[in-house]
């Protein structure tokens, strides 16, 4: 395919997301046309309830520790591609490159048979009948665990300090990352580790099935791990050595997120009838929405209300958080971006729509009979153990709010959310006065309301609020035009594809940011004294 011209190319976009997999396909012609063809997703519970999980991880008894079987993440790909060209609608063969984007952080062990067995996946047989031997772990720990303080302590000591491991990796150690959850897994179980011959994250390990071989991670999603060095994005020996002998061994390349790993693996041509179209390194969702989003220059930030809630923007030079609080991250766009990130997102309020017997239309209707700033009376929302700030005993905190005030609880939700979002960002010190929202809820108007006075920002919806999966198939599209020797520049990229919804500006009202100006500095203090 490589330098062949085709009027009409299709890119493929996939997120593996904490609770879905989602596919956008686009197609960019060369007189201009740009088009997404379609976007479609299925919940692993749903789809796939032989795995057991519950919003898509694995039932636990200790809160810190949350796991996600690989093998369902593997099946959900494979599923997805048999649903896609089931799509009789769109011509695969003008299907020019994939990439993909996965939840960040969670890391995938694998043994030595993979080597062989990923280039060699028989055509005739589904893949999830090929792979089970493959694991050297059958669970792998997500960005929802927080079960590794202990490593991070040790981490941190090793490198010289918070601030010191901040500066050489663009994050202090956090829980989640995947460095402190590789070393808890090398001292725990030393055979399984000793069994381990790589160590992927979700992003490199999906895209080493599509390839047929293993493929490298991206700076991107390699930020997430306390293990890159993030000025040189390549790997810091001393973190390596922080988290156990032999590691770097185990650890695929880090290349450019818009490497070509090879091509689609006879697995996916001959049993799909696909060409052989070119795999594109993946990277993590939050680096994908970054593009998808559009945030190819300086100056906007963006909210994305998914599973987590994360807020983040581009950083042409990387100034890692000194207080401890975010990350910075290498973009797929080649600068940098920086970022936070909150647990307790989408299923904080779901956990409270559920409490009172909501619909997303009841919860929205009681936004709007409460007042905002909600009479002084907030609530913590750490329904699980957060990630912003640290707290690792979950539990609701409430300041006034009555437990049965349905209302209440749900204007308390959305407003200590959108504050947390706006305290915990002023490290990046950046005046925001506009934010393209994204993910699951930024489909709702009433809860970018609150964001939009909480911030005295105008907020803007998106034409799709897949925006992770569309940045995959914009770095398909970007990394695809590079190998064949036409670039384009990001903006260019992106152009046509990445647009705010007509009429879909909401501006702060000034009477509500008045309010929030003084219920933010109350409720950093109840969150100070909730931590402690
Ligand atoms: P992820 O990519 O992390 O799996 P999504 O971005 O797909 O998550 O978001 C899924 C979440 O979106 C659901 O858990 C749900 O709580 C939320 N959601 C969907 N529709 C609405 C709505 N109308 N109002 C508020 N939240 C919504
Ligand atoms: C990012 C993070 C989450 C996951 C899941 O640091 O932990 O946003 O990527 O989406």
């Amino acid at each position: 395919m490589g330098g062949s011209t085709v009027a009409v190319a299709i890119y493929l976009g996939l997120d593996s997301s904490t609770q879905s997999v989602t596919a956008t396909a686009i197609e960019a012609g060369d007189g201009g046309r740009r088009t997404i063809l379609f976007e479609r997703s299925f919940r692993y519970d749903e789809a796939m309830p032989e795995y057991g999980t519950r919003y898509g991880v694995l039932p636990s008894s200790d809160p810190t520790i949350v796991h996600a079987p690989p093998l369902m993440w593997s099946h959900a790909l494979d599923r997805m591609i048999d649903e896609l060209v089931r799509d009789a609608d769109v011509d695969w063969s003008a299907l020019r490159a994939i990439s993909g984007s996965a939840q960040q952080h969670g890391s995938v062990y694998v043994n030595a048979l993979a080597r062989g067995r990923l280039g060699s996946l028989e055509p005739g047989l589904p893949l999830v009948e090929q792979i089970g031997d493959l694991f050297s772990r059958r669970t792998s720990p997500i960005w929802m665990d927080s079960s590794t303080s202990f490593d991070c302590g040790a981490m941190e000591t090793a490198l010289g300090g918070p601030r010191a491991l901040a500066n050489l990796t663009g994050s202090r150690a956090f829980e989640r990352f995947t460095g402190p959850q590789i070393r808890k897994f090398a001292r725990e179980d030393p055979d399984g580790f000793a069994s381990t011959d790589r160590v992927h994250l979700v992003s490199s390990w999906l895209a080493s099935l599509l390839a047929g071989r293993h493929v490298a991670i991206d700076p991107g999603d390699g930020s997430g791990m306390n293990l890159m060095d993030l000025a040189h994005k390549r790997w810091a020996p001393d973190a390596l050595r922080a988290v156990a002998p032999g590691l770097e061994a185990k650890l695929p390349p880090i290349e450019d997120s818009w490497s070509v790993a090879g091509t689609l693996s006879p697995y996916w041509t001959k049993r799909y009838n696909l060409p052989p179209a070119r795999v594109v390194v993946w990277s993590g969702d939050n680096p994908c929405s970054l593009v998808g989003t559009g945030l190819v220059s300086e100056g906007l930030v963006a909210v994305s209300l998914g599973t987590s809630d994360t807020i983040f923007g581009i950083m042409p030079t990387p100034r890692p958080s000194q207080d401890g609080t975010g990350h910075v991250f290498a973009s797929p766009t080649g600068a940098y971006m920086g970022m936070t990130v909150f647990k307790n997102g989408s299923l904080a309020r779901e956990r409270i729509r559920d409490a009172y017997g909501m619909s997303w239309a009841d919860f929205s209707a009681a936004l709007g009979r409460t007042p905002p700033a909600n009479q002084g009376r907030t609530l913590l929302p750490w329904f699980d153990p957060e990630i912003t700030p640290l707290v690792l005993t979950p539990g609701v905190r409430r300041h006034q709010i009555d437990a049965s005030d349905a209302d209440a609880n749900v204007r308390g939700v959305v407003e200590a959310q959108m504050m947390a979002l706006a305290l915990h960002s002023r490290w990046m010190g950046v005046r925001i006065r506009k934010i393209y929202a994204t993910g699951g809820a930024a489909a709702n108007r009433d809860i970018l309301q609150v964001m939009a006075d909480v911030f005295e920002a105008e907020v803007l919806q998106l034409e799709t609020g897949n925006s992770a999966a569309l940045g995959a198939a914009l770095r398909a599209f970007h990394a695809d035009r590079l190998a064949d020797g036409r670039p384009l520049p990001w903006e260019e990229v992106i152009a046509g594809f990445v647009t705010p919804k007509s009429d879909s500006k909401l501006k702060p009202h000034a009477g509500h940011v008045a309010a929030y100006k003084k219920l933010i500095e109350t409720y950093a203090e109840r969150e100070r004294a909730g931590i402690s």
